[in-house]
C-alpha cells in the first residue's frame, strides 16, 4: 500500500526550479572532488521524528496528521508504519534510516514479549530490505523514556534497572546487528544527575564505564563489527548530563580504557546546548581520530533546548561539511536527520518538505566546503598564522628539543615581542564570498 499518496520520487531540478517537492541542490550521483554527493552525504531518516512524534508540546497534544492514523492494534501500527518508512527513504532517495529499539516495536507487558515482538519487527524489516536498498545506518535503545528509567539506565542507583538495561542493550545490538546496522549509538538519556546531594557521582561514572566495557565485550562476542558511537550532550533531560561534550566524552573514555572503541555521534543542537559551535565538536571529534557520525539538526540561539529543527543554516552546513571532508569524510558515519518538524507544520507533506530543505542545505554546503579546500584560502591563513613554529625556536619546541631553561635565554634575547593580526574580519568575509560570491 501506499502512505504518501500524491508525492513521487524526489528528483534533482537545480537551483532555478519552482517546484518544492524537488532538490535544488542535492543531486545524488553528481561527482564532488572525487566522489558522489550520496556517498560523501550518506542521509538517514530519524525514525523516532518521522514516525513517531506527534507534535505534542508541553502546552497541548499532538497536532500531526499521518497515513498510519486510526489503526489501533500496536503490532499492525509498527508494520504500517515501517512499510511508510521504507516508502519514505525510497521516495527522498535517502538510503538509510536510524532507530531505537522501542521506536520501531512498542513495549508489551513483559520483556520477554518485547524481545519477541522485537523479532517479529526485525522479520518483517528483513522482508522490506529484500526488495528495497533502504538499510541500517545505525540502532540504538531507549533507555530513558519508561519510568523505571526514572534514575537513568547504567547510572542508575538502582541496581535492577542497571541489570534491566544491559538486557535491553543486548538486544538492542543484537538485533541492529541483524539488519545489518553500521554503527551502534549509545546517547546518554538519563546518564547524569539532577543534585550532588543524592548522588554517588564516582559509582554512577565507574558503572557506566562497566557498562560500556560489558556492551564492547559483547559486541566482540556475537561478532558485531559496526562502529560504536557516543553521542554527547550536556544537559536535558537530567541537568547535567555525564556526556556533557566530545571533549569531556574523550576524557571519561581515556580514563577508563575505552577509547579505541568508540567515536562521536556529535549532534549540532547538542553542540550548541553545551555553548560550542557545531564546527567545534567536529573539529574536537576530528583532531582525536574520533570522527564517527552526525546527528543533523539545528537549534534556536533564543532558546535553551533541544529543539531539533531541520538544519537550513548554510554557514552551519558549510562548515560542517567543511570538517567532515578534513576528517576524510565518512566511513560507517552518515548525516541523520535528528530533526522534528515544527508542531504547526503537521501535514505529511511536511515531512518530505523538511528534509528536502535539510538535504539541500547539506548538499548546498558540500559543494562550499569543496570549493574552499580546493583554493586552500582559508587553510593557508591559518598555516600562515601559525608558520612562527616551522623555524627557529618554534620548530625546537614542537621537536621537544627546548625547555625552560633553553626558552628563557632565547626570551632573554628576544625579548621585543611582534605580534600580528588574526584578521577574523577578512576571514569572516572570504566565507561569505564563498557562500553568495
Ligand atoms: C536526544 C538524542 C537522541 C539520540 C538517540 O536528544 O538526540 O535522539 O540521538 O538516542
Ligand atoms: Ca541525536
Ligand atoms: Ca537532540
Amino acid at each position: 500500500m501506499e502512505y504518501f499518496k500524491g508525492i513521487g520520487k524526489i528528483k534533482y531540478e537545480g537551483a532555478q526550479t519552482d517546484n518544492p517537492f524537488a532538490f535544488r541542490h542535492y543531486n545524488p550521483d553528481e561527482v564532488v572532488g572525487g566522489k558522489k554527493m550520496k556517498d560523501h552525504l550518506r542521509f538517514a531518516v530519524a525514525y523516532w521524528h518521522t514516525y513517531q512524534a506527534r507534535g505534542a508540546d508541553p502546552f497541548g497534544s499532538g497536532t500531526a496528521i499521518r497515513p498510519w492514523d486510526g489503526i489501533t492494534d500496536p503490532m499492525s501500527l509498527a508494520k504500517a508504519k515501517m512499510e511508510a518508512n521504507f516508502e519514505f527513504c525510497e521516495k527522498l532517495q535517502v538510503p538509510f534510516f536510524c532507530f531505537h529499539d522501542r521506536d520501531i516495536t512498542p513495549e508489551a507487558d513483559t520483556l520477554a514479549q518485547t524481545n519477541k515482538n522485537l523479532d517479529e519487527i526485525v522479520s518483517f524489516i528483513k522482508e522490506l530490505m529484500k526488495t528495497s536498498e533502504v538499510r541500517v545506518l545505525w540502532g540504538t535503545a531507549n533507555a530513558f523514556n519508561n519510568p523505571r528509567y526514572v534514575h537513568g539506565a547504567a547510572t542508575s542507583c538502582n541496581a535492577d534497572v542497571f541489570a534491566f538495561a544491559a538486557a535491553q542493550v543486548k538486544k538492542a545490538m543484537e538485533v541492529t546487528k541483524e539488519l545489518g546496522g553500521q554503527n551502534y549509538v549509545f546517547w546518554g538519556g538519563r546518564e547524569g544527575y539532577e543534585t550532588l546531594l543524592n548522588t554517588d557521582l564516582k559509582l554512577e561514572l565507574d558503572n557506566f564505564a562497566r557498562f560500556l566495557h560489558m556492551a564492547v565485550d559483547y559486541a566482540k562476542e556475537i561478532g558485531f563489527t559496526g562502529q560504536f558511537l557516543i553521542e554527547p550532550k550536556p544537559k536535558e533531560p537530567t541537568k547535567h548530563q555525564y556526556d556533557f561534550d566530545t571533549a569531556t566524552v574523550i576524557g571519561f573514555l581515556k580514563t577508563y580504557g575505552l577509547d579505541k572503541h568508540f567515536k562521536m555521534n556529535i549532534e549540532a543542537n547538542h553542540a550548541t546546548l553545551a555553548a560550542h559551535t557545531f564546527q567545534h565538536e567536529l573539529a574536537m571529534a576530528r583532531i582525536n581520530g574520533m570522527f564517527g557520525s552526525v546527528d543533523a539538526n539545528q537549534g534556536d540561539m533564543l532558546l535553551g533546548w533541544d529543539t531539533d529543527q531541520f538544519p537550513t543554516n548554510i554557514y552551519d552546513t558549510t562548515l560542517a561539511m567543511y570538517e567532515t571532508l578534513k576528517a576524510g569524510g565518512f566511513t560507517t558515519g552518515g548525516l541523520n536527520f535528528d530533526s522534528k518538524v515544527r508542531r504547526a507544520s503537521f501535514e505529511p507533506d511536511d515531512l518530505f518538505l523538511a528534509h528536502i530543505a535539510g538535504m539541500d542545505t547539506f548538499a548546498w554546503g558540500l559543494k562550499i566546503a569543496h570549493k574552499m579546500l580546493s583554493d586552500g584560502k582559508l587553510e593557508d591563513a591559518v598555516a600562515k598564522r601559525y608558520e612562527s613554529y616551522k623555524s627557529g625556536i618554534g620548530a625546537d619546541i614542537v621537536a621537544g628539543k627546548a625547555d625552560f631553561k633553553s626558552l628563557e635565554k632565547y626570551a632573554l634575547a628576544n625579548d621585543k615581542i611582534v605580534n600580528k593580526s588574526g584578521r577574523q574580519e577578512l576571514l569572516e568575509n572570504i566565507l561569505n564570498g564563498y557562500i553568495y560570491g
